[in-house]
């Protein structure tokens, strides 16, 4: 199986986060010519828009992949709607989040799709799981992820665990 190596992020603030990501982890497992490769630890985050939120919990998973990126993305969408995605307003709260950060080292600019994901590397909650997983990976454009994410720091972001 030819594949590359791409980082999905996750998200959820809505009923019982931390599930929300292991079912999400779970339906990516049956995704065909897919494997997952790592996954990062779930973090609790402080919400970006929209204060009167709750905390999201966030996480990046890494998987080695055939689908090409609008058959990703469509799979990806699949999902969210399987989780009955909720989505009330532009970043406010949502059951789940599954976004194509990175696709190996490809720029891709579509109306459905911009890889990078082009608010990646301005963002603690992605970028400290990302670190974590992947600190040497490249983000086009922009740099390694390990330099991204010192320049980004890490307020707002705690282990889930520790609430
Ligand atoms: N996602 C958003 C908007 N704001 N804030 C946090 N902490 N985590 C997210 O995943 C998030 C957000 C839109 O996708
Ligand atoms: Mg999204
Ligand atoms: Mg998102």
């Amino acid at each position: 199986m030819p594949a590359e190596r791409a980082w999905i992020g996750l998200g959820s603030n809505l009923d019982d986060p931390p599930a929300r990501l292991r079912a999400a982890l779970a339906a990516i497992d049956r995704l065909p010519e897919t494997r997952r490769v790592a996954t990062s630890p779930f973090y609790r985050t402080a919400p970006l828009g929209p204060a009167d939120q709750p905390d999201f919990c966030n996480a990046v998973t890494a998987i080695d992949t055939g689908l090409e990126p609008p058959a990703l993305l469509d799979a990806l969408q699949a999902i969210e709607a399987a989780a009955g995605r909720v989505r009330t307003r532009r970043w406010g709260p949502r059951t789940l989040d599954l976004d194509i950060l990175l696709y190996g080292e490809r720029r891709i600019a579509e109306p459905r799709l911009t890889v990078p994901h082009p608010r990646l590397h301005e963002r603690a909650f992605v970028l400290v799981p990302l670190a974590a997983l992947a600190p040497d990976a490249y983000v086009p454009g922009r740099g390694r992820v390990a330099a991204l994410a010192a320049a980004v720091g890490d307020d707002g972001v705690e282990p889930w665990e520790a609430a």
